[in-house]
Order: structure tokens, then C-alpha cells, then sequence
């Protein structure tokens, strides 16, 4: 059951998600619930992802984690909430089976790698999160399913927990107290739709108006328009989106990601004191994705913005020429423009 000097380890890959439909606003703060449920396409895991390794013996002294090398702080309340929820799964195997290593009561060694700049301001946090639970998971040998799984670490990020499923994906509000089954699902895998594409138009980097977690607490507090959004705006666009998904609908799919982006980006302004997350660079953008969708005579291109400047541009790729081309040129032309690459992905990794 353990020597003194084994040293137990497990290794995992998760992506990152873009949402279509967006998360924004906390329900239950101390359980991380949101107001609304949302939708994503999860990218693949060439071009975006963490890598994340989980280690423990009983030499480890102390719970830590690196990312890129570097120290992070794990004394939150939502890494706490990670560790102390699968530390306890473990414990119930081990009561039931005595020959099991009590890894429960070792500390944990977690080395995290990103594969793409964290400075790119892209969602970090999801497939960081969704990567630390699955590892530990994975060392701890847990038999749980990947909706446990995002129930865990949607504690510890929110849009985390819609990364523990490839393809298109969904989390759940949710309607128990307990935070029991506000959880992630499939709504269609990658192969369902293979031809989706990403490009991700990085904007020069200002830091961040405000984090998500302050932004959207303050969104909720002082948004009328908000309200509107969680009540009647959200439920609809839930179930026209998982349509167009499983209809492979591309214009539906651009209209309401690109409808949902905006209505995301009024609340924002509709807060009190109102936060910009776009700037004259995404503005752009979204002028040339209507070029674009113009000069096509139909809708061959959509953007998104989160919680930063930075567009994802969803296009099929037998678009590619038309959609990238345009991107291209126009990142090569102006200012403004980070990464001036256009880089294409898939969307859904296959
Ligand atoms: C999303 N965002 O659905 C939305 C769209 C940003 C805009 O999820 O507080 O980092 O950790 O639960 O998950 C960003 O919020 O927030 C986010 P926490 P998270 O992807």
C-alpha cells in the first residue's frame, strides 16, 4: 500500500471553449452557479490546451501548483473546493478498499502547461480547471464520469466545466440548492460537425477592465437590461442553438452566436459603472465580419468576444479562402492586431 518512496502520478490534456451562448452571472457565489445556461465549441487541442500533471507522494510537503513554470497561488476558495471534493472521493475508495494506496492523505504536486501565450487573454482558466480536476481524477483512479467531473470543476471556473466534453457543449444552470446539477453535457461531439473553424484575432493586449468574477457580480447587482437577458433572452437561445448545432445549421449558428456576443457586451455597458471589454480593434472586427457575410450574400462567418478585445471568428471550412483570406489581409494591413497570423483551427477537434 505505499512505499516510502513511490511516487504516485497521473497526466492529462483539456481544451479550450469559446462560448456561443454565454456564461455571465453567479446564481450561488460560494457554489459557483450561474444565472443562465450556456453553449460552446470546444477547439482543438493541437492549437489551444493545457497539459496538466498530478503528483503525490508521501514525501510531497506541501499542496502547490505551476503554471508555465511559475508559482501559483492556491489558497482560494475555488481550488480548495477542487481539491477538497476529490480528496474526498478518493477517501471513499480507499474506505472501501484497503489495499489502496491513502493517496487521500498526501499532498499534491500539479505542473500545468499551456501551449498558447496566457497573455493572449484567451479562456485559460477553463481548460486549466477542466485539466487539474481530470489529472487528479486520474491519479486518485476515481470511476467518476465526465458531468462529475465538470460538477468539480465548475467550482473552480464556471466555463471550466464546459471543457471536460470535446464537440459542442453545454452547461446546465441547474435548479437544485446544492449546486447538485448545475453541470456540463455533450450536446453533439466534434465529428458532428467537423467542417466548424476558428480564427482567433488577437487585439493588442490591454490588461483586462475588469476580471470576469468581479465583472459579472457587479453586472448582476446593476443591470436592468441583465435581467431581461436571464429571463427572456437566454432560455430561447439555449434551445435555438442546440438545434442549429444538431441541424448543422451554420446561418441560425452565426446569427444567435453573433446576437449573443452583442446582447453579452450591452450588459456590460448596461452595468453600473459600465465595463468595456471590446475596444476600437473588436469593432473592426465586427465590421469586416459583416463585409465578409456582405460581399458572400449569406452568413459564412461569425464573431464572438468574451471577457477582452479579442475576436473568435466561427466559419465552416469550405470557407476557409473567403473567410481567413479577408482576415488575413486585413490583419496584415492594420494596426491595432497582436498576432497578425489569423491562425485558423478547428473548432472541434476530430
Ligand atoms: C463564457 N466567460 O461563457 C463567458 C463569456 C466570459 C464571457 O466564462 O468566475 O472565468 O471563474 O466562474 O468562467 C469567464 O468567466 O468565471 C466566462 P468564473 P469564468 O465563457
Amino acid at each position: 500500500a505505499g512505499t516510502q518512496e513511490e511516487v504516485y502520478r497521473a497526466s492529462t490534456y483539456a481544451p479550450v471553449n469559446i462560448a456561443v451562448i454565454k456564461y455571465w452571472g453567479k446564481k450561488n457565489v460560494e457554489l459557483n452557479t450561474p444565472t443562465n445556461s450556456s453553449l460552446s465549441v470546444t477547439l482543438s487541442q493541437d492549437d489551444l490546451r493545457t497539459h496538466t500533471t498530478a503528483l503525490c507522494s508521501v514525501e510531497t510537503a506541501k499542496d502547490s501548483l505551476t503554471l508555465n513554470g511559475k508559482d501559483q497561488d492556491i489558497s482560494g476558495a475555488r481550488t480548495q473546493a477542487c481539491f477538497r471534493e476529490l480528496r474526498a472521493l478518493r477517501k471513499e475508495l480507499e474506505s472501501k478498499d484497503a489495499s489502496l494506496p491513502k493517496l487521500a492523505d498526501m499532498k499534491l504536486k500539479i505542473v500545468s502547461e499551456n501551449n498558447f501565450p496566457t497573455a493572449a487573454g484567451l479562456a485559460s482558466s477553463a481548460a486549466g480547471f477542466a485539466a487539474l480536476v481530470r489529472a487528479i481524477a486520474n491519479l486518485y483512479q476515481l470511476p467518476s464520469s465526465p458531468a462529475d467531473l465538470s460538477r468539480i470543476a465548475r467550482q473552480g471556473s464556471g466555463s471550466a466545466c464546459r471543457s471536460l466534453f470535446g464537440g459542442y457543449s453545454a452547461w446546465e444552470q441547474g435548479s437544485q440548492a446544492d449546486g447538485s446539477d448545475s453541470a456540463a453535457y455533450e450536446v453533439a461531439p466534434a465529428s458532428h460537425w467537423p467542417e466548424m473553424r476558428a480564427a482567433i484575432l488577437v487585439a493588442s493586449a490591454e490588461k483586462k477592465d475588469v476580471s470576469s468574477t468581479a465583472g459579472m457580480q457587479l453586472t448582476v447587482a446593476t443591470s436592468p437590461l441583465f435581467q431581461e437577458r436571464i429571463k427572456n433572452v437566454v432560455p430561447k437561445r439555449m434551445k435555438a442553438m442546440e438545434k442549429a448545432v444538431h441541424d448543422r445549421d451554420f446561418e441560425s449558428f452565426a446569427a444567435l452566436t453573433m446576437k449573443d456576443s452583442n446582447n453579452f457586451h450591452a450588459c456590460c455597458m448596461d452595468t453600473f459603472p459600465p465595463i468595456f471589454y471590446m475596444n476600437s480593434t473588436s469593432h473592426a472586427a465586427i465590421r469586416l465580419c459583416d463585409a465578409i457575410n456582405a460581399a458572400a450574400d449569406k452568413t459564412v462567418c461569425a464573431y464572438t468576444f468574451d471577457a477582452g478585445p479579442n475576436a473568435v471568428v466561427y466559419y465552416l471550412a469550405e470557407n476557409e479562402t473567403q473567410v481567413a483570406g479577408a482576415i488575413k489581409a486585413v490583419l496584415g494591413d492594420k494596426t491595432g492586431w497582436e498576432d497578425k497570423r489569423g491562425q485558423s483551427i478547428k473548432a472541434a477537434g476530430t
